[in-house]
């Protein structure tokens, strides 16, 4: 049989990304954003599509689809870009499919770009898992990995104003040297398998959503152009105090000229006003009076941000201007406490899923905008961005919105922990933090999420994780989610703090709500006794079917995973008082997809609302408690009525 599936999968991506003329991906680039030097188009919308057969999954590169319009070398469908290609047909083989699906489309380039001598980048905001780049046939680069951005130069692909083609091949594969890791199990008793059978699985409970997931954009900057921008921010009594560094790039041949490349700045407030300049590729600025960035429901003005407008120019008169956000915030953290701008915090938030019928994981503008919204009718400070990397347009939202952030790679429930898999670990986290840096909403790195860090190995594997990431953002926390025994936890001891996951009375003991509060209590104590660090709980819940109502609760019922949460917050009331315990995240934020089981009915029905948003009876709960907390940790009026929970909580 020609090429068979997994072997053809893995020796397709090898064989392929060696030939790739450039791999300048493993840095995503500056978001693309307008300015009077730059230009931004849009490539989203209709893509034609094909997948490669299952069983010859290298069909498409022995037969080069890439140097010619898809529909030229076969039958194409329409695909919406951004988002999975999983759910949007009535096709169960697109659905399920494991291997290359291939993406096409036509796009123009305005002549003037060539005679202005503009640079053109190529960018993805994200694809998954593996993906090839091609435009106008030329193979262009690769990327490894699902959540983060991808980015070519394309200026001297294109053929300037005529009709382009871009071209991306994306494969889902996960294998055990994936991160997150997955398995194909080959099925080879030809008595119960058709031939070459064979099935993907995974160590994670939500679907493994495929396809061009995030926004598509070609953008110019001139010749000599910013690169990137470091931001760092402090403060000093009433001031702030920003310290920047900008690196530029170049597309000239020949000498270097950085000699001759200056940069300026300017500040600008929130409406758009002149606050300070300052002249210099590095610095600081030092903002007098400052209006500090501070989260949601700490302070009357949340999510405070300045423009950094950065302006690079050269001899020969290139001139590159990018707006840049800065919200001015200090973080602070020691064996009990995390703070900012010098003040406790207490995250009230819950894990959340990039998640949604129809288009899957596919960045959906007015999803982002109805997520924010029940944040905020929570009185949620925070969430996880379990178990991946978010979209780049939901971490701006959370910047904006005052939303704090614990920024977690996409390493969920890893185990091996060779060096090739450290290594590979290592890189997406330098990826996150390269694309995260400066966001003021990202309070922690989360470098994965349970891993088997039961096994000996764990420990070196993360003690050299946790200290790349420490070196690429000396500025913030890292931790990893754990739901080991504490007595065999190998990851811990490399944390600064300490996240669990604990599902007392749904996993364990299920239907005893009576134990959640002393287990809960005990676990928690000894985990800060044994590491000194601040913990908190990163996960716990109930599947609840919305409208299956139970007095006395019982399992699966809305009451039950009211009840649940009920006995959870008592003993999250006496853990704080010990000052210690920094946090609570319920899991999960809604019902999401997951593969199909025989004990979940095609959803991890843990949320607080349903898949299409509308609260459970747990909604309503959290409501109250979290506007109580709020209430009692920053001394703020309950602007409006809470429901009935928060009536009888007396808000
Ligand atoms: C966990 C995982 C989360 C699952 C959850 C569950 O511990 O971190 O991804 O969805 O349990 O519902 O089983």
């Amino acid at each position: 049989m020609g090429c068979l599936r997994i072997w053809s999968v893995l020796t397709c991506l090898v064989s392929v990304s060696l030939v790739v003329e450039s791999r300048d991906s493993s840095w995503g680039g500056l978001y693309p954003r307008e300015s009077a030097s730059r230009e931004v188009k849009s490539l989203d919308g209709l893509w034609n599509f094909r997948l490669s057969p299952l069983l010859d999954a290298e069909k498409g590169f022995r037969e080069e689809w890439y140097a010619q319009p898809l529909s030229k070398s076969g039958p194409v469908i329409s695909m919406a870009v951004p988002s999975s290609y999983n759910d949007i047909t009535q096709d169960k083989d697109l659905r399920d499919h494991i291997g290359w699906a291939w993406y096409d489309r036509l796009f123009y380039v305005p002549t003037r770009w060539q005679t202005d001598k503009q640079r053109v980048v190529l960018r993805l905001g994200s694809a998954h898992y593996n993906s090839i780049i091609y435009v106008n046939g030329h193979s262009l680069t690769s990327h490894e990995g699902g959540h983060l951005p991808i980015m070519a130069d394309i200026t001297t692909k294109l053929v300037y104003g005529k009709e382009n083609l871009v071209t991306v091949a994306i494969n889902n594969t996960l294998t055990p040297e994936t991160i997150p890791q997955g398995t194909i199990v080959e099925h080879n008793d030809p008595s119960r398998y058709p031939p070459g059978y064979f099935a993907q699985s995974y160590n994670f409970d939500f679907t493994n959503y495929a396809g061009i997931h995030r926004p598509v954009y070609i953008y110019t900057t001139p010749q000599t152009f910013i690169e990137d921008i470091l931001i760092t921010t402090d403060i000093n009594g009433a001031n702030g105090v920003i310290t920047y560094n900008v690196t530029h790039g170049n597309t000239m041949i020949g000498p270097s000229r950085s000699g001759e490349v200056g940069c300026s700045m300017k500040l600008l407030d929130i409406e758009g006003d002149h606050v300070t300049s300052a002249m210099g590729c590095q610095g600081t600025i030092v903002v007098t009076n400052a209006s500090l960035w501070w989260p949601y429901l700490m302070s009357e003005n949340p999510g405070y941000m300045y423009t950094l407008l950065v302006a690079v120019s050269d001899a020969e008169g290139n001139l590159d201007l990018y707006p840049h956000k800065v919200g001015i915030r200090t973080l602070g953290w020691n064996s009990t406490t995390l703070t900012i701008n010098s003040k406790p915090l207490y995250l009230r938030g819950c894990g959340k899923h990039e998640d949604a019928d129809i288009r899957g994981k596919g960045v959906d503008y007015a999803l982002i905008v109805k997520d924010f919204s029940l944040l905020k009718w929570l009185g949620a400070n925070s969430f996880r961005t379990s178990h991946y990397p978010y979209a780049e347009e939901i971490m701006d939202m959370a910047d904006k919105e005052g939303i704090m952030i614990i920024d977690e790679s996409p390493a969920v429930g890893l185990s091996g922990f060779d060096e090739a898999l450290m290594n590979k670990h290592i890189s997406v986290m330098q990826e996150l933090v390269q694309r995260d840096k400066n966001r003021p909403s990202v309070i922690m790195w989360s470098v994965g999420n349970e891993p088997k860090s039961n096994q000996a190995p764990a420990l070196n594997y993360f003690s050299k994780v946790v200290s790349a990431t420490k070196s690429a953002d000396p500025s913030r926390p890292v931790t990893c989610v754990l739901n080991k025994p504490k007595e065999k936890e190998y990851a811990a001891s490399s944390l600064d703090v300490i996240l669990v996951n604990r599902y007392y009375s749904w996993y364990g003991d299920t239907g005893h709500l009576e134990v959640i509060k002393m287990q809960t209590i005990t676990e928690f104590s000894e985990w800060h006794l044994l590491h000194n660090k601040p913990v908190m709980i990163s996960e716990y819940g109930a599947g609840s079917l919305p409208g299956y109502h139970m007095d006395p609760a019982w399992t699966w019922s809305e009451e039950y995973q009211a009840e649940l949460m009920i006995r959870n917050f008592e003993a999250f009331d006496e853990l704080r008082s010990k000052g210690y315990f920094v946090g609570e995240m319920i899991w999960n934020f809604a019902d999401f997809s997951t593969p199909q089981e025989y004990n979940r009915p095609g959803a991890c029905m843990k949320g607080l609302f349903t898949r299409s948003r509308q609260p459970k009876m747990a909604g309503h709960l959290m409501r109250a408690r979290y506007w109580s907390l709020a209430q009692k940790l920053s001394n703020l009026t309950v602007p409006c009525g809470t429901g009935t929970f928060g009536y009888i909580m007396g808000l």
